[in-house]
C-alpha cells in the first residue's frame, strides 16, 4: 500500500465556526480516505505505479486505458484533498510577497481577485473544485474542474484549492454555498500557499 491518508496539520475541531468539526471528520476519515483506499486497490498489481508520489503518478503519460479513470478519481481525489489540508490553518495568515504581487498584477487587487475565485466556485454547477493555478509558463489562473479531475494532469500546478462538493459543506451550511465559501476565506493559510509557488517559480 503506497499512497497513504495524510494526517492533518490541526485538529478536527479548529476549523470551527468556519469548518466544523463533523464536517472536518467524515470528510478527511471517509471521503478522502476512500480516495486512498480505491487508489491502492486500483494500483495494486502495478507496482512501477504504486511506487510513484501522487504528483507523479498524475503527471505520467503512460497509464492504460483501464486505469484511466479510476486515477483520475481516486488520484485525483487523493492530491485534491492533500492540498485542500495543507492550505488551511486556524492560525491567522495573510497573503505577501511575490505572490501577492503576481495575483495583484494579473486582477488588479487582492479584493478582486477573492470575488472571482469565489464567483467561479459559486456558479459550479454539480461537483468540483476551482483552483489558483500556474501554468508551465508561470502564468496565474484561477481554474473550475469537475468532479475529482486534477490541474496536475493538465500540466498545472495548483496552489490553492476550494472543495465544492456538498459533502464539503452540506452538513453545516446545506444549500447555501456562498456563506461556505466567503467562510473558508477565513482559513486560507496564505504561508503555505506561498510557499508552494515559491518552489515553482
Ligand atoms: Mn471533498
Amino acid at each position: 500500500m503506497s499512497f497513504k491518508l495524510p494526517s492533518l496539520p490541526y485538529s478536527y475541531s479548529s476549523l470551527e465556526p468556519h469548518i466544523d468539526k463533523e464536517t472536518m471528520k467524515i470528510h478527511h476519515g471517509k471521503h478522502h480516505a476512500a480516495y486512498v483506499n480505491n487508489l491502492n486497490k486500483t494500483l495494486k498489481d502495478h507496482p512501477m505505479l504504486n511506487k510513484l508520489n501522487i504528483e507523479d503518478l498524475l503527471k505520467t503519460r503512460i497509464l492504460n486505458r483501464r486505469l484511466i479513470q479510476p486515477v483520475i478519481n481516486n488520484g485525483g481525489g487523493h492530491a485534491n484533498h492533500s492540498l485542500f489540508w495543507r492550505t488551511m490553518t486556524p492560525k491567522k495568515s495573510k497573503l505577501t510577497g511575490k505572490l501577492l504581487e503576481k495575483i495583484e498584477a494579473k486582477a488588479g487587487d487582492f479584493e478582486t481577485f477573492k470575488k472571482h475565485f469565489g464567483q467561479k466556485a459559486l456558479t459550479l454547477f454539480g461537483s468540483g473544485w476551482v483552483f489558483l493555478i500556474v501554468d508551465k509558463a508561470g502564468n496565474l489562473s484561477i481554474k473550475r474542474h469537475s468532479f475529482q479531475n486534477s490541474p496536475l494532469m493538465h500540466g498545472n500546478t495548483p496552489l490553492l484549492g476550494l472543495d465544492v462538493w456538498e459533502h464539503a459543506y452540506y452538513l453545516k451550511y446545506q444549500n447555501r454555498r456562498a456563506e461556505y465559501i466567503k467562510s473558508w476565506w477565513n482559513v486560507v493559510n496564505w504561508e503555505e500557499v506561498s510557499k508552494i509557488y515559491q518552489q515553482i517559480a
